[in-house]
């Protein structure tokens, strides 16, 4: 079996064998813990004068990172990764900015972690890359004659072209995109997209079932829904020395709980959340003084200007719905702009009776994934889950609801609250047994199997 390389804009601090937090990460270690291999990339450092960092082994895993400078940092990941291409490929094109010199430094650090990288393969490794960050990363290491298998997997969504093309260099995006060997997406409707730019607008067509011939080469797409270690996060959830804080949060609640936690991010539709939460303590008043909101935000990318702006306005409108609704004995909004351990998250996940999960756009969306799996089976909560997010197309037993539809998402709650215990059951194992299937472990088996050229 051929040594796998994988590669990601971080490399995230390791203790014991896990990844401190996020889906990516946890995709990522889960992929290397099994058969060993290297992950390379940046050390969330930065520096002056920008060195190579000593390798670190931990268990079967070398990590490898590298330090980026203050302009390297503002130019790829400040600007052109999280500036443009974020926004643009969560539908959000009004949050966008365009710069030609961001977009330079953008393919100057994915050509430095290239030139880093050619140091360290062997001629047969298997180079996994994650995610937008490195969509220029194949176009570099072709340059320098690296003819490795080489695979890119998308975790967030792929937009359709006439979106995409509102990225200036959406053309020369694409080109790059297809040095890559196999590109992964998370849904279909990610990979027709990108298919259909290819075919329509880069004179790409089908040869073969996901197969586009393209520039001169054959790519192949797929679609790879990641997943959680459903039994994992259970465990966890019931683990007795895990459950301190969610039992003194229960000490402290009426009677109902909808949980909600995301990354302070605008693609997560969270104004538009409190703004339905704030509608359905006004049409439903029968559950006033009996629920609470808690929602879980830790801060992200707070360096850049449209995630400042998001946190100012929820905090206004955290302030608004609590003084227009609240009781001297009642908080209806508890906001709580930090992160917990994920040995605490998920506990609180078993804690609650409901879960908004509704992004105005989501790859896939794992704390939807971590919730279901999170319940007591005999007694499970309700997962009311945006149409838009990547989840929507496996966790389809959930309560679908539209996120720019505060009414929708009102009634979903109260629906929520009303449902029978039966009916909860029923959803709750039809998701499960989805999520069984798609396992994380699957999702990394079928990749990988697609790069090394195998048959699933
Ligand atoms: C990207 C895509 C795709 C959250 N708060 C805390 C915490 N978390 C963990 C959750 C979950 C992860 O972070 C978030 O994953 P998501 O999937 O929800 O979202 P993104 O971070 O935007 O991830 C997404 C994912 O990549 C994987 O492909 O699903 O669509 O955008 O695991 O539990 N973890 C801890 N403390 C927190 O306060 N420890």
């Amino acid at each position: 079996m051929s040594r796998l390389v994988v590669v990601s804009n971080r490399v995230s601090p390791i203790q014991e064998g896990e990844a401190t937090a996020g889906g990516l990460a946890a995709g990522v270690l889960d992929a290397l813990k099994g058969h060993g291999g290297v992950w390379f990339g940046w050390s969330g450092n930065i520096a002056d004068n920008p060195e190579p960092n000593p390798a670190r082994e931990v268990g079967p895993i070398t990590l490898f990172t590298i330090d980026l400078s203050r302009e390297q940092y503002d130019q790829y990941y400040r600007g052109f990764a999280n500036g443009t291409l974020w926004p643009a490929l969560h539908y959000q094109i009004g949050l966008g900015r365009y710069d030609r010199a961001e977009f330079a430094g953008y393919k100057r650090v994915n050509d430095l972690f290239a030139r880093s990288l050619l140091k360290l393969i062997r001629p047969d490794d298997l180079i996994w890359a994650h995610d937008y960050h490195l969509l220029c990363l194949a176009d570099s290491l072709r340059a320098m004659g690296v003819t490795n298998r080489l695979g890119l997997f998308l975790h967030i969504p792929f937009p359709g072209p006439g979106v995409f093309m509102t990225v200036p260099s959406h053309a020369e995006l694409i080109k790059s995109m297809c040095q890559y060997d196999l590109l992964g997406f998370q849904t279909e409707q990610d990979r027709a997209a990108f298919v259909d730019y290819a075919i329509r607008h880069a004179g790409g067509r089908m040869v073969g079932e996901g197969a586009l011939s393209i520039y001169d080469r054959i790519v192949k797409t797929g679609v790879y829904p990641i997943g959680v270690h459903v039994d994992e996060v259970r465990a966890q959830a019931e683990l007795a020395a895990n459950r301190r804080v969610a039992t003194r949060l229960r000490a402290t609640l009426l009677d109902w709980l909808i949980l909600s936690v995301d990354r302070l991010d605008y693609s997560k539709g969270l104004r538009q959340r409190f703004v339905a939460y704030e509608r359905f303590l006004q049409d439903y008043p029968d559950w006033h003084n009996n629920t609470t909101f808690m929602q879980i935000a830790p801060p992200s990318r707070s360096d850049i200007e449209t995630y400042q702006e998001i946190r100012r306005e929820l905090e206004g409108e955290a302030g608004r719905i609590n003084g227009r609704f609240a009781e001297v004995d009642w908080v209806p909004l508890r906001y709580l702009n930090k992160s917990f351990p994920r040995n605490v998250l998920m506990p609180l996940y078993a804690e609650a009776q409901a879960c908004l999960v509704t992004p105005l756009r989501d790859g896939m969306n794992l704390v939807a994934k971590e919730y279901v799996a999170a319940q007591n089976p005999a007694d499970p909560g309700v997962l009311i889950l945006s149409q838009f997010a990547g989840a929507a197309n496996e966790l389809d037993a959930a309560l679908i609801v539209n996120p720019y539809d505060e009414e929708g998402m009102a009634a979903a709650m109260n629906q929520a609250f009303s449902m029978s215990v039966e009916e909860r059951r029923e959803r709750h194992a039809s998701m499960i047994a989805v999520m069984k299937e798609n396992s994380l472990e699957r999702w990394r088996e079928r990749f990988q199997a697609d790069l090394q050229g195998e048959s699933p």
